[in-house]
């Protein structure tokens, strides 16, 4: 039966959104004009929110979308940009039940156009506070390194983001951008101190590349959890270590479909992982971009597998025990 309600209900945690992907096209175009920031002249996408979402429906890859989403992302500027972000996305996933949120972001495509860590920060930290204090939703920072820059790049931009991971304002590492000819062990250096300083360890892997990106990210990278991660059929060894070690794979199925790694949402290994105890989540990732938040993809996922209130209890108990909240915070989920 259709259990869409039931699904709305349902109190859901989010661990694979990029803030800076969802910045809807209004925001993006208020942003520009408010920072007098120059979009493209030359690409007719930016002629108004209009086309750009017209634009936003037809990617073709993984490539064609970040080129977007890292234009997108000039418009933030300030920490009340960074804050308008943050708070606009908590606001809607709690219209959709979302009691908890690890969200990514990329302060090297901030950075390396003049605006300060501090103040990306200080922005997104105002708005976890106001999330937490008027809707009760807890989140938790990521901080991606982007897999197109060259890994010594990558790793003063980590070496920039220690201190506040040592201190907890940041909870794990990911990394994302362009993942083929990228693979996760060329990051090694980074993921390796982290891991010494026994930091939350993910890494996108298996959603353009193969499984071998998967198996890097886990055997040299040492991550506890892959983002995407639908290649693991292709595996079935790594398929059983992923259901005994628990790794949790953040499937973001709308995501998917837009950037063409799949046609349709029947194509993904819900199935499959569902049989082998693999420990998935169903996320948004990029939400302004791929036409739907975590709800509509939850909603994507019981339109092509069917699936059963009990699976769907798994699916979310799974979301909460393998989040990288206090143990504490789980209790009151559960
Ligand atoms: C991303 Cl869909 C996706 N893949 C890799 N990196 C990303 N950054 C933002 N969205
Ligand atoms: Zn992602």
């Amino acid at each position: 039966g259709k259990l869409h309600n039931l699904l709305l209900d349902l109190p859901k945690v989010e661990h694979h959104m990029h803030l800076e992907g969802s910045l809807e096209p209004d925001l993006l175009f208020e942003l520009a004009a408010r920072n007098k920031i120059d979009l493209p002249k030359d690409d007719e996408a930016f002629a108004s929110s209009e086309s750009l979402l017209a634009r936003y429906g037809r990617f073709t890859s993984l490539d064609d979308f970040l080129h977007y989403y890292f234009i997108g992302m000039t418009t933030l500027v300030t920490g009340e940009d960074f804050e308008s972000l943050a708070y606009a996305y908590f606001k809607k996933a709690h219209s959709q039940n979302v009691v908890h949120a690890e969200v990514f972001f990329d302060p090297q495509a901030h950075t390396t156009r003049g605006v300060k860590s501090e103040t990306i920060l200080e922005g997104f930290q105002k708005a976890q506070r106001r999330a937490k204090d008027e809707f009760g939703l807890t989140s938790e920072l990521i901080v991606c390194l982007l897999r197109h820059i060259s890994p010594a790049d990558c790793h003063q931009a980590y070496l920039e983001a220690l201190p506040d991971l040592k201190n907890g304002k940041i909870r794990g590492l990911g990394l994302s951008s362009t993942e083929k000819g990228n693979p996760p062990h060329l990051y090694k250096e980074s993921y390796e101190d982290a891991k010494k300083h026994g930091l939350r360890l993910t890494a996108h892997a298996g959603e353009e590349a193969d499984v071998s990106y998967m198996k890097s990210a886990v055997d040299d990278l040492g991550c506890t959890r892959i983002d995407h991660g639908i290649k693991l059929r292709d595996d079935p060894e790594l398929l059983k270590r992923f259901a005994r070690e628990k790794i949790l794979i953040s499937m973001c199925p709308m995501s998917n479909v837009e950037l063409r790694v799949i046609k349709s949402i029947p194509e993904l290994p819900v199935r499959e992982y569902l049989n082998a105890k693999v420990p998935f989540s169903i996320n948004s990732d990029d939400p302004a971009y791929f036409g739907g938040y975590i709800q509509e993809n939850y909603c994507g996922v019981q339109e092509a597998f069917n699936l059963t209130v009990e699976e769907w209890a798994e699916i979310a108990m799974n979301a909460i025990t393998l989040s990288w909240c206090s143990e504490e915070r789980k209790d009151e989920m559960l």
